[in-house]
């Protein structure tokens, strides 16, 4: 017989996944492709001022929100800005927190770890990327009278949903660099958000300014990050 295309699990249908299945050599032939492919990524800090579709963006952010979370509550909403008084408000509220912390919040430690990345409190990338994408959690949602229904797992959620948004990013032939100015509550006010979201993390979007000089970094070997128990 065959398998029917959907069946009920707690009285909520379940449909037929369907899924492809891959051979061996098919799977290792993608796995290896996909890693050189994602290996070539790099966080950029120079961005050229090109302009990016909004379409482009918007395909970026429904890559995004395919990302597992806790009981499918989606805890998320990404600002897509390219307004640029809003991109100017946002680079002046960013370069007063950002100068606070590495003059007086950064630990020496920090600093110097910071060295080698050549970051500073100096933000120009965010006037210059045509696009800022904000991810902001949402540590619960309004029900329909008003009262607060949490979500669950929230900082996994966002965080898995964020990583896919970086690799849509490299996908899409344009680069972006996690900028986590603190404390983010700025873009809450600057942004009009409302109580129930928390601002994540900043992502500026857009194509490399050329020539573009990143860091000459190494990443950790396999076995300096797995370990297998066969
Ligand atoms: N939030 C600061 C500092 C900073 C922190 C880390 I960890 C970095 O990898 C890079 C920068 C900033 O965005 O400059």
């Amino acid at each position: 017989m065959e398998a029917p295309d959907h069946i009920l699990i707690n009285g909520y249908k379940h449909i037929n996944f369907k899924a492809k299945i891959s051979t061996e050599s098919e799977s290792i032939e993608k796995s290896t492709t996909f890693f050189n492919w994602i290996d070539e990524r790099r966080t950029v800090r120079d961005f050229s001022d090109q302009p990016v579709p909004k379409v482009v963006i918007e395909n970026l952010i429904k890559t995004a929100s395919t990302a597992p979370s806790g009981a499918h509550k989606q805890p998320w909403t990404f600002c897509a800005i390219s307004n640029s008084a809003l991109k100017t408000k946002i680079r002046t509220a960013a370069e007063i927190e950002e100068k606070e912390s590495y003059e007086n919040r950064m630990s020496e430690r920090w600093l110097k770890d910071l060295e080698p990345l050549g970051t500073d409190m100096h933000k120009p990338f965010l006037e210059t990327a045509p696009w800022l994408i904000i991810a902001f959690k949402k540590a619960y949602d309004f029900g329909e009278n008003g009262n607060k229904h949490n979500n669950y797992y929230v900082n996994e959620s966002i965080g898995i949903a964020c990583g896919m948004l970086i690799t849509a990013i490299h996908n899409a032939g344009l680069v972006t660099l996690t900028h986590t100015p603190s404390p983010m509550n700025f873009l809450t006010k600057i942004l009009n958000r409302p109580s129930n979201e928390r601002a994540f993390l900043l992502l500026p979007v857009g194509y490399p300014k050329l020539p573009t000089y990143v860091p000459d970094l190494e990443r950790k070997p396999l076995d300096e990050i797995a370990v297998f128990y066969e």
